[in-house]
């Protein structure tokens, strides 16, 4: 059996994760390719209502608190992925660990606590990370509704992604995120197709 691939997308608000996987879930599904989207955090689930309430400005809860729901979302989900990747299921994430560790780390908390527990969850043999000037996302939809979306915050986001690529062993795969939503995805899913099948070939690791 061929097992799947396990691609990421990370990167600021309104750089167009959400669209661009979907767009590449699509796609994939129309070639008949075995695929599941998931999106962190994985808001249907009883920790996922906590996170979302927290959001949306509904309830208080400490840095340290809200980080460590976060990364137990992302854990509560990691058996099944694993089950189904071993299966032959590509995973097309929007957001994970690096999401979990840059708002973080942005709010002042300490960069190897952050990351420690994420320690032992899936590693993803790609991360698409989107990258753009944060002056130009400020007038894509809807930014400024959630808690985290103002100027300055976004900026010291951006500086964590940036540490963590020097830091964090992985594949990261730089996209530029400005352009239309179509030429972005020529780019990505050229990318993602080598990944898919160069990544049937290496077994499934953890992040250490
Ligand atoms: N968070 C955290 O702190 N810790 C964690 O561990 C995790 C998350 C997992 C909610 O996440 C918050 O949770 C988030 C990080 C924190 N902080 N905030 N805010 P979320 O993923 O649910 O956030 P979101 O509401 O989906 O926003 P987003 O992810 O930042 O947006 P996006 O997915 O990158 O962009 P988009 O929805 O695809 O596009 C945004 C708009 O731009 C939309 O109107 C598009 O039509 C438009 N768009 C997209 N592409 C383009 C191009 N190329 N040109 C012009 N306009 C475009
Ligand atoms: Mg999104």
């Amino acid at each position: 059996m061929r097992r799947g691939a396990l691609i990421m997308f990370e990167g600021c608000d309104r750089t167009g994760k959400s669209t661009q996987s979907r767009l590449l879930y699509n796609t994939l599904l129309q070639e008949n390719h075995p695929v599941k989207h998931m999106s962190f955090p994985a808001r249907e689930s009883t920790i996922g209502q906590v996170i979302n309430s927290y959001l949306t400005n509904q309830q208080e809860l400490s840095d340290e608190t809200i980080h460590l729901l976060f990364s137990a979302n992302r854990w509560e989900y990691k058996n099944e992925m694993k089950k189904l990747l071993e299966a032959g299921t590509t995973f097309i994430v929007d957001r994970y660990s690096y999401s979990g560790v840059a708002y973080s780390v942005a709010k002042g908390l300490n960069y190897d606590w952050c990351i420690s527990m994420e320690k032992g969850l899936l590693r993803p043999d790609a991360v698409f990370y989107l990258n753009a000037p944060i002056e130009q996302l400020q007038d894509r939809g809807n930014f400024g509704d959630e808690r985290y979306e103002k100027l300055q915050f976004q900026r010291k986001v951006l500086s964590v992604y940036e540490e963590m690529m020097t830091k964090e062993n992985i594949n990261w795969v730089n996209i530029d995120a400005v352009g239309t939503k179509e030429s972005i995805f020529e780019n990505i899913y050229k990318q993602a197709k080598t990944i898919i099948k160069e990544s049937v070939e290496k077994p499934i690791d953890v992040i250490t």
